[in-house]
């Protein structure tokens, strides 16, 4: 079997990992247990078996619950080590990593425990894993845009911690254009500014991340197909997808991996990367959803794996010379 081995064994980055979603059940009791926070969920078996999401908004709901035991800045940094150590398993040589500050915050968790946890958990990476790694910072879009600006001050003590900011959380209903203000004060202050667009919303959401937004590249992306403009137009600006096969599957957007859409976007000549998004969650980290998705699309081999690989280097944030030095 050498398509798996090279899957596997293929040096990669990760461009569309939500830290809180690789907090692992065992990881959440044993949090919960030590911050004395209840959860209503009476094992790690429980919380498992109701890992059975019918759309997006299914899914947030237990994966704020699950984020609710995070309280120590420690908590912060055993997730994202932990985190780390998986991604090192998988090959992945840079990791560009969200987080939800609002999450934390709203419950009167202090801005500087939540990146400090993090930016030491990336440091000990880079040591000791070889892992580079950057962090964005994610407006929750259910929430207000003053809310947002509110989180952007409270991070700015923390620019130097996190070289962008992108946009997650309940799509419908929440367009882009709701944050066109604060992403404007992000592009002046210097971040890099992305968006979850056409996951679960329509493809007006992607022409509004791009037009309104001005993002350098969409998360997920996948409903682009149904607009054949749009999708010339993503591949004529070499716009980024940041394309989750299992979240996909695990999130109803599509009924299994041989129905989805990636080698559509790749023959159409998009950047496309394979990314994990919450791999606690979704039924496993990066090279789960290379091997599963190769398994499932016989169209896909070698040529498509180096592609994919090449993709998420062209379309990560570091520095050209930075991609020079790793070809
Ligand atoms: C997310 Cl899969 C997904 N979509 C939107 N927001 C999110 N936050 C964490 N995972
Ligand atoms: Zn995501």
């Amino acid at each position: 079997q050498q398509l798996p081995a090279l899957l596997r064994t293929m040096p990669k980055a990760e461009l569309h990992l939500h830290i809180e979603g690789s907090l692992e059940p065992e990881l959440i009791f044993r949090l919960a247990a030590r911050n004395g926070v209840a959860l209503p969920y009476a094992s790690v078996e429980a919380l498992r078996a109701a890992y059975a999401f019918t759309d997006l908004q299914s899914f947030l709901d237990i994966y704020y619950a699950g984020a609710s035991v995070l309280i120590e800045e420690t908590d912060f940094f055993e997730m994202t080590w932990a985190y780390f150590q998986r991604a090192a398993a998988d090959n992945v040589v840079h990791a560009e990593i969200f987080f939800d500050p609002q999450t934390h915050t709203a419950r009167g968790v202090p801005m500087e425990k939540v990146i400090l946890g993090l930016h030491h958990a990336a440091e000990r990476a880079h040591q000791e894993l070889r892992i580079s790694s950057r962090l964005i910072l994610c407006f929750l879009r259910h929430l207000s845009e003053d809310e947002a600006f509110a989180t952007l001050e409270g991070a700015l003590p923390y620019r130097r911690h996190f070289i962008g900011v992108g946009l997650d959380s309940s799509e419908r209903g929440h367009p882009p254009e709701k944050f066109s203000r604060v992403f404007a004060r992000c592009r002046e202050l210097g971040l890099e500014v992305v968006a979850h667009a056409g996951e679960e919303g329509p493809p007006a959401y992607i022409r509004t991340a791009l037009d309104d937004l001005q993002v350098r590249r969409i998360d997920h992306g996948v409903r682009c197909t149904e607009d054949p403009t749009l999708v010339e137009r993503l591949a004529r600006e070499r716009v980024p997808l940041t394309v989750c096969p299992l979240s996909n599957v695990k999130l109803c957007v599509f009924p299994n991996l041989a129905h989805h859409n990636l080698p559509a976007l790749l023959d159409a000549g998009l950047c496309v990367t394979v990314n994990s998004d919450d791999p606690a969650y979704f039924g496993g980290y990066v090279n789960q959803n290379y091997l599963e998705l190769f398994a499932a699309q016989p169209g896909l081999g070698a040529r498509e794996a180096w592609q994919l690989a090449a993709n998420s280097f062209e379309a990560s944030f570091v520095a050209d010379a930075t991609k020079a030095a790793w070809r």
